[in-house]
């Protein structure tokens, strides 16, 4: 059993962490909830028993915790990540803060849990956009891929509670506070800040996050990444071109067949993955699955997923469970 901590435990992500770790039977002797100075003595709840928030101060490293997941944004982790990691605590990372650092593993257990040495004691979790895309993508990996194209349709509660505020704000009539523009009866094809080369940071993500899980690192990815007016659980078209010829039934039998994924594509009984069914679940849903007829070995994919439970604290649930896991049979 461990002594668990989340960091960032009022957040959206931090909440969802605690329900998580409760509802996948996650081994926890004691659980400690830290946030901001700003949160310190309100409580939160694990199991049905309230825990008393504590400030997060550089003493944490004295607390005693065996696994840290962490959810309270990129500076809080640069701060603090490393030095409980130090400190022999297992950090799963949920910001985007050491992703792309060579020495750290980043994991989605289902596509690359081999990247998790015994001795790591920091680990990221990947960005939910892309989890979810390798998640569908892995398991026809033996294909080869020659590129890979997405277009996301992302919720608003990728933004946070904030995201989530501004929806409903739009919908009574009022402005945004936390997007440029209206979200409500539109979409912004932007997410994150933009980047020298055109892109948004978010789509970046996508294409470096996925070169370095799927281990290809000079794989042609690219992306563009929208916002829209739905609550949770982020869409992505994906439209991939693999190196030997295939058919949709090749696609459709290996998806059937893969971890964490569910094909729902019954095109004739109107049934293709939608977030309002994907939202609570922590699998991958994908469907609409066809060849692209404009390119060869080329094909379309709809993955729809739920951004906050598989595409952050699931994920950094079982990303921890894993590499206990792994360092218990090392
Ligand atoms: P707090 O509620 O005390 O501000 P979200 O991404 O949903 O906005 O959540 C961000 C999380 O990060 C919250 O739990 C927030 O706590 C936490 N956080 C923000 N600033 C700090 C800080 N300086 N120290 C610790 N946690 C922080
Ligand atoms: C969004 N994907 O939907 C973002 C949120 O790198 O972990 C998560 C950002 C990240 O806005």
């Amino acid at each position: 059993m461990y002594h668990v901590a989340v960091i960032g435990a009022t957040g959206a992500v931090g909440q969802k962490m605690l329900q998580v770790l409760a509802e996948l039977d996650f081994p926890v002797s004691r659980l400690s909830a830290y946030a901001s100075a700003r949160s310190a003595g309100n409580t939160v709840q694990f199991k049905g028993e309230d825990i008393t928030i504590q400030a997060l101060t550089p003493n944490i490293t004295e607390d005693g915790i065996d696994v840290a997941l962490f959810a309270a944004g990129g500076t809080i982790s640069e701060q603090y990540a490393p030095l409980l990691a130090e400190n022999g605590t297992l950090v799963v990372d949920n910001s985007s803060a050491f992703r792309m650092q060579e020495t750290i593993p980043l994991v989605v257990p289902e596509v690359n849990p081999q990247a998790i040495q015994a001795t790591d004691r920091l680990i990221a979790n990947p960005n939910c956009s892309t989890i979810q895309s390798v998640v569908a993508l892995a398991p026809l990996q033996s294909l080869g891929f020659e590129r890979i194209n997405y277009t996301t349709y992302q919720a608003v509660s990728g933004s946070g509670q904030k995201g989530i505020e501004d929806l409903a704000r739009g919908a009574r009539g009022e402005e945004p506070v936390n997007y440029p523009h209206p979200i409500h009866d539109n979409i912004l094809p932007h997410i994150d800040v933009f980047l020298e080369n055109g892109y948004t940071k978010e789509e970046q993500k996508m294409i470096d996050e996925t070169r370095k899980i799927l281990n290809l690192p000079a794989l042609p990815v690219s992306a563009t990444c929208v916002r829209v007016p739905v609550t949770n659980s982020h869409s992505v078209a994906i439209n991939v071109t693999f190196t030997q010829p295939t058919t949709v039934a090749a696609i459709r039998e290996a998806l059937e067949n893969a971890p964490g994924v569910v094909l729902i594509d019954d095109v004739a009984n109107t049934r293709y993955p939608m977030p309002l069914d994907a939202s609570g679940t922590d699998d991958v849903y994908v469907g609409r699955i066809r060849q692209d007829d404009s390119l060869a070995n080329t094909f379309h994919l709809w993955c729809v997923a739920d951004n906050i439970r598989k595409g952050a604290a699931s994920n950094a649930v079982q990303v921890a469970r894993q590499a206990i896991e792994q360092s218990i049979h090392s």
